[in-house]
């Protein structure tokens, strides 16, 4: 294959008054904009107000390439492009050779009556989305609403783009526009290579039967030839291909493969295979993929509770652990694979299993789903639909329907890829607009046309290996009932405590057969907050923070809560931080509660990962990939082995889960300690767990116990061994390792408040600090007076965290810490460190 990759320096040229400036591209034009100093970055201050005007305007990129007269003679030349952002026209040389208007399709445009030999001019019209989106909603017959966002660009549901580029309830409104994930030259002689999907299908142990499905497209009739191979077995078959698309199927029978698991229950072996296409002896078509061999489904059966909704990958049944995806950045040009890595990389450090990629953001690029194939994550991945109603145009559905052709036979091989799903909550939006109560009909029939006649057709047709699951949430196929209050039938998204302002253990008032989304808001770090306002604005309720919260009620709700749990934080840091602190203990609170309702319960994403610019929003990991509280305590709550602890209906109850294959014998000690560590109750008791499982080992009505609820805390550790009862000695303490005669191979420790923290009289557990080095860098250790809760070395002005935070010591505990620079940093010094380190606690918080 001839390749001329045409991506690099671009000019961009505004329509209206002919100005250039360069662009790099893949990328888009306002940060491009941004690169040329003609606008300021849109994240700092209040300067993404300052960049609404370029959705309103048309923009050309432009750059030019030279060929040698070689390339003319080639059979088939084109020019692909990844993903154009959205609605263009291509020209070469002045001649039209293509327009899009869907920023989710490939295109590839023939370019042979175009091309010359010497300089060549490339350049793309992009239209500015926001006139096209009121013009297309003029045109429509009735209006189509979309929830809008504090900072909007309206009918972003009419284009084909990434919907919340138009503004969200935690990101900014930036309308940009550009080339994403690559543009080439393609010069071929054989037929193209345009898809290739395999069929997997398991024979015995490590062997499978390998069906090669390749989509390809001639440009001449003629002879050809097509070989699939993969680690030294092939296949090779010869054909006269007619002119225009066709489909050949290849098979290899394959020995000693390793079966590919999720995280957590094995490794993620890769295989390569290669694709060629040749026709005698000019330029070869070439096409690699990384397969991995496992068997999925979903388990969404009639059950006496209702639908189950439970994945299962080579015959095990998978608890599912993890959160909500969204797009790595609101800038395209900011997206690349070293973030996707750190952040996926982050994901799977949280014993994360499972990632949704949410239809408000886009069919992630290739390197997201290698990378989910490599670190055994698996995706959830939703159609881009998001929190709107959509038309069912033919335009739009043509449209859409060649965006899933191309999406669906782009993906589906990918190993991690575990279920397609409609849309978010578009199901759901047709009760919500004014205009849909009042005549759903119209709406019902326009959802059914698009999510069942065209997005469910096309992935059935093309991916009958995989469940179309046809929305989130849904109580599953042909039903079409509300199910965001429904916990006994399919995915459900409770939202009842942080939009209706319901308390923690509301959490508990449902057992969810899988629950996709969750959350709770917090404030970012102070690091992140300096980084898009200045000092005098480093304040809740200013102007700048005020404009980085995007959901209208956020900080009032965060705060609001505060006031119920916590005692008043001190200052600016303080709150920042108890909002991490509050936002880890609400999730906790879910995944303990939930996990420990398996079976019925069989999986659990909180929304959000990520964030798409710095701000107060959902997330674990804040917009630089740094961990916010949420994500170290996810590290504790998501472990395979966990002691999950809950108080429901006045009894506190201890619940042992066991993701893994083998059977724990173990002891669960339950300490109640006053605030002082000084013990009020101590009893030990047989832990057991089967594998995947959960199990009750303890529970208590808090108004037997010896004390009041708010006067002590409840510490729990379990020790266990895989191959027999551990040996125990009660005279230890936390923290001190397991002298008994069957060593514990599993250690975990979880605490509990009994009552809101606000009520409980905490001990100043006067922390100390010893600062050393050794060989691989700085070591801080802790050493703790009095118990002490949420106890976080928070660094400002370093990239990077230390390796724990958040977590609990108890009175004369010692813990030492590395630091864990932010990826690509290097490690600071101690002197630099020491300076930027500060260690937060619950009691430190507040005066
Ligand atoms: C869910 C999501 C998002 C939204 C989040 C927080 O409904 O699907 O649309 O950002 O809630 O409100």
């Amino acid at each position: 294959m001839a390749r001329i990759d045409l991506g690099g320096s671009w000019s961009l040229i505004r329509k209206a008054d002919g100005s250039r400036r360069r662009a790099s591209m893949p990328g888009d034009i306002i940060s491009a904009l941004v690169a040329a100093g003609e606008l300021a970055d849109p994240y700092r201050g209040r300067a993404e107000l300052e960049a609404q005007w370029v959705g309103r305007e048309d923009w050309v990129l432009e750059r030019e390439f030279s060929i040698d007269a070689g390339w003319l003679g080639r059979r088939d030349l084109f020019i692909e492009i990844e993903a154009l952002d959205t609605v263009a026209e291509i020209s070469l040389n002045g001649r039209v050779i293509g327009t899009s208007s869907d920023m989710f399709t490939r295109l590839r445009l023939p370019v042979a009556k175009a091309l010359k030999t010497g300089v060549n001019l490339l350049s793309i019209l992009l239209r500015s989305p926001e006139k096209l989106a009121a013009k297309l909603a003029e045109d429509l017959p009735y209006p189509v609403p979309a929830s809008v966002y504090p900072v909007t660009s309206p009918h972003r549901n009419l284009l084909r783009k990434i919907q919340c580029m138009s503004g969200w309830d935690w990101g900014p409104c930036l309308m940009t526009g550009g080339i994403y994930d690559g543009i080439a030259l393609v010069g071929l002689d054989a037929p193209r290579i345009d898809y290739v999907r395999t069929t997997t299908t398991r024979k015995g142990e490590g062997r499978w039967e390998l069906e090669v499905l390749v989509d390809f497209s001639a440009q001449a009739a003629g002879r050809a030839s097509f070989a699939i191979e993969l680690g030294g077995a092939k296949a090779v078959k010869d054909l006269v291909v007619g002119e225009g698309e066709g489909q050949i199927v290849l098979g290899l029978e394959l020995e000693g493969i390793k079966d590919w698991w999720p995280a957590g229950y094995g490794n993620q072996p890769l295989y390569e295979l290669v694709v060629r296409s040749e026709a005698g002896p000019g330029e070869a078509d070439r096409l690699v993929k990384r397969l991995g061999f496992r068997e999925v489904e979903v388990l969404a059966k009639a059950d006496p509770v209702g639908r189950s909704f439970t994945f299962k990958v080579n015959g095990l049944e998978i608890f599912a652990k993890g959160a909500n995806w969204i797009p790595a950045d609101a800038l395209p040009s900011r997206w690349n694979r070293e973030r996707l890595a750190d952040l996926l990389g982050s994901a799977r450090e949280a014993h994360m299993n499972m990632l949704r990629v949410w239809g408000g953001g886009r069919y992630e690029s290739d390197d997201f789903y290698g990378l989910c194939d490599e670190l055994g994550l698996l995706v959830w991945q939703d159609a881009a639909f998001s929190c709107a109603l959509y038309p069912s145009t033919p335009s739009f559905l043509r449209r859409v329907e060649g965006e899933l052709r191309h999406q669906v036979r782009r993906l589906a091989d990918h190993p991690s890829l575990a279920l397609w799903c409609g849309n978010n909550e578009a199901l759901g939006a047709i009760a919500w607009y004014e205009e849909s109560k009042a005549a759903p009909a119209r709406y019902i029939v326009d959802y059914d046309r698009l999510n069942e006649g065209t997005v469910g057709r096309v992935i059935r047709e093309l991916d009958p290996s995989r469940t179309f699951w046809p929305s989130s949430p849904s109580a599953g196929p042909q039903d079409f009932s509300d199910n965001w209050h429904a916990d006994t039938r399919g995915d459900m998204h409770y939202w009842s405590v942080w939009h209706e302002g319901r308390p923690f253990s509301a959490y508990l008032d449902v057992s969810p057969r899988f629950c996709s989304e969750f959350g709770f808001q917090s404030f970012p770090s102070l690091r992140t907050a300096k980084s898009f306002a200045p000092e005098s604005e480093l304040n809740i309720t200013s102007p700048t923070f005020e404009h980085h919260q995007r959901h209208p009620r956020g900080n009032t709700i965060i705060i609001e809560t505060m006031s119920r749990y916590f005692r008043m934080p001190r200052g600016f840091r303080e709150t920042l931080w108890l909002s991490q602190v509050q936002q880890a203990l609400a999730i906790r609170t879910a995944v303990e509660y939930w996990r420990a309702q398996r079976p019925r319960c069989m999986g659990t994403l909180y929304w959000q990962l990520n964030d798409v610019w710095p701000a107060a929003s959902w997330s674990s990991l804040e917009h630089d990939g740094s961990w916010k509280l949420l994500h170290h305590e996810a590290r504790r709550f998501y472990d395979p082995v966990h002691i999950c602890l809950f108080v429901k209906d006045g009894v506190v109850h201890a619940v042992g889960v066991n993701d893994g294959d083998r059977h724990l014998f173990g002891v669960l000690s339950i300490r109640l300690r006053r605030f002082d560590g000084e013990l009020a109750m101590d009893l030990d008791t047989d832990g057991d767990l089967q594998p995947r499982s959960a199990t009750l080992l303890w529970k208590a009505a808090l108004r037997d116990l010896p004390i009041k609820p708010e006067e002590v805390y409840l510490a729990a550790r379990y020790e266990a061994s895989q191959r027999g009862k551990v040996a125990y000695e009660p005279a230890l303490v936390f923290g001190v390792p397991s002298r008994s005669g069957g060593k514990a191979e599993v250690v975990r420790r979880n605490q509990l408040f009994l009552a809101e923290p606000k009520r409980c009289a905490l001990g100043d557990p006067r922390i100390s600090e010893t600062w050393s080095e050794d060989g691989s860098g700085p070591i801080l250790k802790l050493r703790s007076e009095a118990p002490a809760f949420w106890v976080t070395p928070e660094v400002d002005g370093i990239p990077g965290r230390w390796e724990d935070a958040g977590f609990y010591m108890l009175n004369n505990e010692e813990r030492s810490l590395r630091f864990v620079p932010a990826r690509g940093q290097s490690m600071p010094s101690l002197a630099e460190l020491r300076a930027a380190t500060k260690v937060m606690h619950l009691r430190g918080s507040y005066d």
